[in-house]
């Protein structure tokens, strides 16, 4: 009750400063200029409440923020942000609108906490999977998470996330926040326009970006054009199973254009999906050998392609007999049959653009010019009649280039350095603009060229890269909030020396005008994209459906223990540990091993309480695991050295967690 009038009472307190303080000066037009608060001559804010934001020099504006975003202790947030991690290979869980952390989910990087890519079998196998070749890969940049759909809608089921470094993709099962698969383009090294999935989460799909020959086989610069080549990859997406299936994934070959971003088609465009380029050029650098620089090069020509793919016509196509090739055990559409089967088209597009995105409606797709001050919108509709039509000419690769004045519906004028566009549910977009450090809103105008408009410029701190809107990428977009992912937080936040953390900026797109409500400095990697749904869509399980729980097939374990069955087998060198954990002791507390015995050591959380997670780790053996309530976890090692090791629960579990602890002994070889 009392919270209530608190509430009201800072409710009215806001609107008091308001009207105070649009009586002494005209309300600006463009950004508002901050004004202290002032006293509003009774009937106005609290005196304890004026004091407090009078010595914190808040302004009316400062007030309204903090109301719009402050989320009281025990109260929840509306939206999960996922963003990306960038190059520290993992994704960052955020709540909007408070911009409070709850979670960073590792990826394609270790991390202790939650004993993910520690002792060899378990959560370090699901890293292997994206080994390459005989090399372990311990790190990759997640550029862009998508969240699973149904009919267009964010399911809350998975979210995917690419590795642009070694064009890797990665599944994250939302029923528990983990990473469950990493999968391997056995064709490519570089990937970017991923993840993308179209409605119905058919296929998890990713462009490639730095072409470079079919699995990334040795040929030098000067065979670029015959050699060098994209792919776009569609990764079957087992819902039933929660794993990508590689044996029914498909390439389509691409020419070695650097394709940069994609998005599938929704509603009227379902089955098709679009991507930009940038180096229709085909620069190959070299600015040692007296050759332009590769940022001249790749940005010579006014126009790059817009790549437009049917994709289900694509995976009709690659299930017939003799239409594709298999590379490395991955069946590839070459280039002449995607032309044949009228699988790929280009169109032009200015200049070097960024983002491809397409409307809530499924009709417009928008391209950013990142060198070009205007966003293209194509019409899908014009697109189709101008296929028709054969209203084309074609490139160097025999691909149909359809007209751009036959397929562009009109281009609007926004700033400098457009990048990326989202929606919301006004029939309005949102163009980041990286050079002018600004969110551009303009409005989306259907089918009449002159219904699109820049409407206002907000600027934002600063180098915006992508944007997230509430439900972006949906059918139906929620409108009300838009994140903004600052490239450079410069004077933002306390310094922490010269690497500075990215500046996450929450902007309110719910009133007539837009405004900052929110910094979130993003001190873990760099976000690049990041995608907002609706709290109530995710169902995560408090704790494991049953004790005794292996994450990984999201199935009861076979190595699952029950309190008392606890043991330890020995057959000839090899060691099997069942042990539980549970408040407050670790059974058995003794392991006895010989030196160079290989050790298998199950460890089952037998408490069923939420958030009664039991940490493991031993000292001197690089192994951390996080048992949550219910889990069996399991990790293996030689125990190659002799001594007495102590091993202990991390997680600080009970009043007793410090005893919750056993002793480790090996025996040395020469005692055997
Ligand atoms: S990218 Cu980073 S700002 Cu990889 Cu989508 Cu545009
Ligand atoms: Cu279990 Cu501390």
């Amino acid at each position: 009750m009392r919270r209530w009038i608190v509430l009201v009472l800072l409710l009215m307190a806001a609107a008091a400063i308001f009207v105070a303080c649009s009586d002494e000066e005209p309300e600006p037009t463009a950004t508002p200029v901050p004004a202290p608060v002032q006293a509003s001559g009774g009937g106005g804010l609290p005196d304890d409440l004026l004091a407090v934001a009078n010595a914190r020099g808040l302004t009316p504006q400062d007030i309204r923020a903090a109301l719009k975003t402050y989320v009281p202790s025990g109260k929840k947030d509306e939206y999960y942000l996922f963003s990306s991690g960038g190059q520290s290979g993992n994704v960052v869980v955020i709540g909007v609108p408070s911009m409070r952390i709850l979670k960073q989910i590792a990826v394609f990087t270790p991390e202790a906490w939650q004993g993910y890519g520690y002792g060899e079998v378990g959560t370090e196998a699901v890293l292997d999977g994206g080994n390459v070749d005989t090399t372990t890969i311990r790190m990759g940049d997640t550029h862009h998470p998508a969240l699973s759909e149904t009919n267009g809608e964010y399911d809350g089921q998975f979210l995917f996330i690419n590795d642009k470094a070694s064009a890797r993709v990665a599944v994250i099962d939302l029923r528990d926040f983990e990473t469950k698969q990493i999968v391997k383009d056995p064709n490519l090294i570089s990937n970017h326009g991923s993840s993308f999935v179209p409605p119905n989460t058919e296929y998890v799909i990713q462009a490639s970006q730095y072409a470079t020959p079919l699995g990334w086989e040795y040929a030098p610069i000067s065979e670029y054009k015959e050699k060098y080549r994209g792919l776009i990859t569609l990764y079957k997406f087992d819902r039933e199973k929660g794993r990508i299936d590689l044996a029914n994934s498909f390439s389509i070959e691409i020419p070695p254009y650097w394709q940069d971003l994609c998005d599938a088609g929704k509603l009227v465009s379902d089955g098709w999906a679009f991507c930009n380029s940038f180096n229709t050029e085909m620069a190959t650098g070299g600015i040692e050998s007296g050759n332009p620089p590769f940022e001249a090069g790749v940005s010579q020509r006014d126009t790059d392609y817009l790549h437009i793919f049917n994709w289900r016509k694509a995976a009709e196509v690659a299930a017939q007999a003799g239409k594709t090739e298999v590379i490395n055990g991955m069946r590839v559409i070459r280039i002449p049959t995607a032309v044949e089967e009228g699988i790929l088209y280009l169109a032009p597009e200015p200049k070097s653009p960024h983002g491809a995105d397409v409307t809530p409606d499924g009709k417009y797709i928008t391209v950013a010019g990142k060198l070009d001050p205007h966003v293209t919108i194509y019409s899908f509709d014009k697109i189709m009649k101008a296929i028709e039509a054969k209203n084309w000419t074609t490139d160097d690769f025999g691909i149909p280039v359809l007209d751009f004045d036959a397929v562009m519906l009109t281009q609007v004028e926004l700033g400098l350095g457009p990048l990326h566009t989202q929606y919301d549910d006004k029939g309005n977009a949102y163009t980041s603009l990286f050079l002018d450090s600004a969110v551009a809103k303009w409005s989306l105008g259907g089918d009449d060229p002159a219904g699109y408009k820049l409407l206002e410029k907000l600027p934002v701190q600063y180098n915006i890269g992508h944007i997230s809107a509430a439900e972006g990428d949906t059918v139906s977009p929620d409108g009300q909030y838009l994140v903004a992912l600052n490239k450079w937080a410069v004077d933002r936040f306390l310094s922490v020396g010269p690497l500075k953390p990215q500046n996450e900026q929450l902007l309110d797109i719910g009133s007539d005008q837009m405004s900052v409500l929110y910094d979130m400095p993003m001190g873990i990697g760099e976000p690049h994209y990041a995608q907002m749904i609706k709290a109530d869509k995710i169902k995560a399980w408090e704790v494991y459906p049953e004790v005794g729980w292996d994450p990984l097939t999201q199935a009861p374990s076979e190595f699952a223990v029950k309190p008392g069955e606890e043991r330890i087998e020995r057959d000839g060198n090899n060691v099997t540990i069942y042990m539980t954990a549970v408040r407050s002791h670790l059974t058995p507390e003794h392991v006895t091993l010989k030196q160079g015995d290989n050790v298998t050591w199950h460890i089952t959380n037998i408490e069923t309480a939420p958030d009664a997670t039991h940490g493991f780790d031993i000292g001197g053996q690089n192994i951390s695991l996080s048992i949550e309530p219910g889990e069996t976890a399991t990790f293996q090692f030689t125990a190659n050295h002799s001594g007495t090791y102590a091993y202990y629960c991390t997680e600080f579990c009970s009043a007793l967690h410090l005893e919750m602890m056993g002793y480790m002994m090996v025996a040395p070889e020469e005692a055997n």
